[in-house]
């Protein structure tokens, strides 16, 4: 057994998952570190998704019920037990999506932030009191626990998406029913034994954390179930474009967090060192696999050779290797498809007429892993593999004259997920911040589209889905709404003046 099986099977004991594994699984647990299997793991099947949301059903009659704050004690033991676990739930991380050790960590710390803010949520998820027309009478809003939630996660974020949503519907009174990618099983594993113990030691009911394993026709068991009030689900623009019309044909709320293809732009008043930091982290962090990472940047004439040259320089010195070293800054990508789509893609871009500055080919960092170079290319426009998320480091460079004309390209695209402006003038970023500037759910001034704080709500336009989850009012989406009015009048007065009877 290579080192890498041995430690995740060690990391899985520790959190109190056990030996999951079985001899024969169809589902293979692997890592991209070296493209080994760690182990084979059983998928479930569509009757189990159906018990699964049974059972979650059946948790949620009683969850409902427990006062709100009372709620907040399980999500304030997850958070607890992701604390005790940090370390190994961070490396487990590493092992099976890839991510350096300082991004697997922070991964487990926006799962910890986010318990937190949902502790305090479990105290303020309040309704308006609203004046009525009529005498004697007062009209309020409750909102009340929805019901399930299933969530649908990616590989690139493999626990922290599910917590943004999990820790917010659990406060919110509903069960959840967890669908994780068949690229990393073992992380949710791992997770779902923690929130089984947090919701042991706060006595909620068992059920009312579910996890299901299986690729398409387990999510499809899931997305079809009438019994499912909300799916929630962050993936490709392709797969919510499947998933929404399929929960809408049964009358049923999706939550979407889909692809980005998110620029900077870059203004002449930039300054210039922040700038390329705040553009390689973006850009090639998580190896670019961040829905928020950033894939174009759209810089003024005036510094456009000054920037690349900057650029180029820096991805020239970038570590790529094994996730598990600590000076390593470039991880692998997934898996070979990835890697495939990242060549491909810089080989279109050439073919129209782009320039490659740096990287763009595969490179033998770990034997059997799937590691590339950063890339850098130059475009003479804004070609359709430009306007394709590429979910890899590749990031193209487009030139600029006017900020109209920047702002232009920047919305060119059919994504709105992040954004962000480089610039030093004020007039320049307000007008990206505002109603014509960027149209994006996420627009930030002289950082990066990526690495966004759970306090905010997460999530964009267009083809991105338009979900919101995480912080602000996003707990909204988990709640069903009622509208009261009472009457403590001795009088029937109708509304609108209508006389009646
Ligand atoms: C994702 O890639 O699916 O803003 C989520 C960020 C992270 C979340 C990314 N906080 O980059």
């Amino acid at each position: 057994m290579s080192d890498i099986s041995t430690r995740a099977r060690e990391i899985l004991q520790r959190v109190g998952a056990g030996d999951p594994f079985t001899g024969d699984g169809a589902l293979h647990a692997r890592s991209p570190i070296d493209g080994s299997t760690i182990g084979r793991l059983t998928p479930h099947s569509a009757g189990d998704v159906e018990a699964a949301v049974g059972a979650a059903h059946e948790a949620f009659l009683q969850w409902r019920s427990v006062p709100a704050p009372v709620r907040g004690q399980m999500v304030r033991e997850l958070g607890e037990l992701l604390r005790e676990h940090k370390d190994d739930l961070g490396a487990l991380v590493s092992i099976e999506a890839g991510k350096i050790t300082s991004e697997g960590l922070g991964e487990v710390q926006e799962m910890i932030d986010i318990c937190d803010l949902a502790v305090g949520l479990s105290r303020q998820l309040h309704g308006l009191t609203i004046a009525t027309e009529r005498p004697g009478h007062r009209m309020m809003e409750q909102w009340h626990p929805l019901g399930v939630v299933a969530v649908i996660s990616a590989f690139n974020f493999p626990v922290a998406v599910w917590s943004w949503n999990a820790a917010l519907a659990l406060v919110c009174g509903d069960a959840v029913v967890w669908k994780p990618s068949e690229k990393t099983p073992l992380t949710a594993i791992a997770c779902h034994a923690i929130a089984r113990e947090a919701a042991r030691r706060a006595g909620a009911p068992e059920g009312v954390v579910q996890l299901v394993l299986g690729e398409r026709e387990v999510g499809e068991a899931l997305v079809d179930d009438a019994r499912v009030p909300l799916v929630s689900a962050t993936g490709s623009t392709r797969m919510g474009k499947e998933v929404a019309p399929r929960v809408a044909a049964r009358l049923g709320r999706s939550l979407l967090e889909l692809g980005g293809n998110n620029a900077a732009i870059v203004a002449p008043s930039a300054d210039l060192d922040l700038t390329v930091r705040g553009i390689v982290f973006s850009a090639v962090g998580t190896a670019g696999q961040r829905c928020t990472s950033l894939r174009r940047v759209i810089v003024h004439e005036s510094l456009a050779d000054d920037l690349v040259q900057r650029l180029t320089a820096a991805y020239e010195t970038l570590p790529i290797g094994s996730p598990l070293e600590a000076s390593t800054l470039v991880g692998p990508l997934v898996d070979e498809a990835a890697a495939d789509a990242f060549v491909a893609a810089v080989e279109q871009a050439r073919a129209d007429g782009g320039t490659v500055v740096t990287g763009g080919e595969r490179v033998d960092a770990v034997e059997g892993g799937t590691y590339v170079r950063p890339a850098i290319v130059e475009m003479p426009e804004q070609t359709e593999v430009v306007r394709t998320e590429t979910f890899a480091p590749l990031l193209y460079v487009l030139r600029y004259d006017t900020l109209e004309e920047a702002i232009a390209l920047h919305n060119g695209v059919a994504q709105g997920l992040s954004s962000s402006i480089f610039t030093l003038d004020v007039r320049e970023a307000e007008t990206f911040l505002s109603a014509v500037g960027s149209d994006c759910g996420i627009a930030n001034v002289n950082i990066g589209p990526s690495g966004a704080e759970i306090g905010g709500a997460f999530g964009g336009e267009k083809e991105t889905g338009g979900g919101r989850e995480s912080g602000s009012d996003a707990w909204r989406a988990y709640m069903r709404r009622a509208t009261n009015t009472v009457n403590y009048s001795t009088e029937l007065p109708l509304a609108q003046g209508v006389e009646f009877l």
